[in-house]
């Protein structure tokens, strides 16, 4: 492992989690990097598919930096994919170009049986490669955000064998087979814990986990397969690395929110666009770091509605500790000038 660089507050973002209230607040977007930029398509035909992309170190960095070199953003966020573990663990998985991600889809308990742990450590160790080598491209003032996807969203895809919008066979796995799930939710709690620790210790200095489909579960559902297999997360984390930030992005469901923050104990928490900023001021404890929210579309179609909502938001976390961002990914047809007005606007009304 590389020696990590000093982290100081010198870094805007990890200011903000030592609770200073920075104005303007520091800035990225979720998915920064990828399709919405021409140089990205660019360097995506150096590799075969998708994942030989995730799995060059070189072709990685390039892609986590492009998006700083032209927005000049404050953070980089390792450019990878939430599907790399299932991958690792052994699942057939191929992303197309129209469809997204197609997994072969898990079935029965000896599916799940047939999945590797510490082999996947040792598939996964070209991710790790690449955060140090980005942490080292970085400077000192840039933040270098690692990942993984939360184990609900990432066992949904395995289970359903695809994403979008259809997680039935996923649900009724929720409902109909929950030791199944208790296996296949354990064992991504432990690969997750291990990769998330490798990151830190390679260089990352804050974690954001993305749990894209919590909103799909009921209440206790919720606590069951996101709350607490996070905290078995976020403790195995704390326990290897005490001082790295944690932020998490549970979508969807904004009533389990504050239950989300009270039991995880997350450092930050990032909010989707459901979410009323005015609401959030009131109800996030404290202490817990605020990330997020405008809606994607919102910066697809720019002009006057963008600045009002920049303007909103700005407002309603003046007196937090804010970093500003999307209330989800970033999409493709998002027009470049947008992004650029977007980082001049924060950073001018900021
Ligand atoms: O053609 C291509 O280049 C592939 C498109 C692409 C890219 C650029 C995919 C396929 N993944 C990624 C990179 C990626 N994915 C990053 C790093 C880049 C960055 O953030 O700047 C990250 C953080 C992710 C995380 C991710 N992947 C999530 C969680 C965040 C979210 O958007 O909800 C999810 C759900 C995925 C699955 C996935 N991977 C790719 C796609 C198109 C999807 C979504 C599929 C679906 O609709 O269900």
């Amino acid at each position: 492992m590389i020696k990590q660089q000093p982290k100081t507050n010198s870094q805007p973002i990890l200011s903000v989690f030592q609770n200073n209230v920075s104005r303007p607040p520091p800035i990225w977007l979720m998915r920064q990097a990828g399709r919405y930029l021409p140089e990205y398509r660019d360097l995506r035909q150096q590799a075969k598919t998708f994942i030989d992309f995730c799995h060059s170190p070189e072709l990685a960095v390039k892609a986590s930096l492009q998006p700083l070199e032209r927005f000049n953003f404050d953070a980089a966020i390792l450019f990878a994919d939430i599907l790399l573990i299932p991958e690792a663990m052994g699942q057939k998985v191929v992303f197309q170009e129209t469809k997204g991600p197609v997994l072969q889809p898990l079935n029965n308990r000896s599916d799940i049986d047939g999945l590797y742990d510490f082999n996947a450590d040792q598939r996964l160790s070209n991710v790790i490669k690449t955060v140090q080598n980005l942490r080292l491209s970085l400077d000192s003032r840039q933040t270098l955000i690692g990942f993984a996807g939360g184990v609900w969203t990432v066992a949904a895809y395995m289970i359903q064998g695809h994403g979008k919008t259809d997680f039935s066979r996923a649900l009724e796995w929720v409902e109909h087979r929950p030791n199944d799930l208790k296996l296949l939710i354990n064992r991504l709690v432990e690969v997750t814990s291990r990769y998330l620790i490798a990151q830190a210790k390679a260089g990352a200095d804050v974690l954001q986990i993305f749990d894209s489909w919590a909103g799909l579960l009921n209440n206790d559902a919720y606590e069951r397969w996101c709350i607490a297999p996070t905290l078995k997360i976020i403790k195995a984390v704390r326990e290897a690395v005490p001082n790295v930030p944690i932020i998490g992005f549970p979508r969807g469901n904004t009533e389990m929110l504050i239950p989300y923050i009270l039991k995880t104990g997350v450092d930050g928490i990032s909010l989707d666009s459901n979410v009323e900023p005015l609401w959030a001021v009131e109800h996030i404890p404290e202490g817990c770091v605020v990330q997020g929210n405008l809606d994607p579309q919102v910066l697809v179609a720019g002009g006057e509605r963008l600045i009002k909502k920049v303007k909103e938001l700005l407002l309603a976390f003046e007196k937090r500790p804010y970093i500003f961002n999307l209330g989800h990914g970033i999409v493709p047809e998002t027009p470049l000038e947008n992004v650029a007005k977007l980082v001049t606007v924060v950073r001018e009304m900021g």
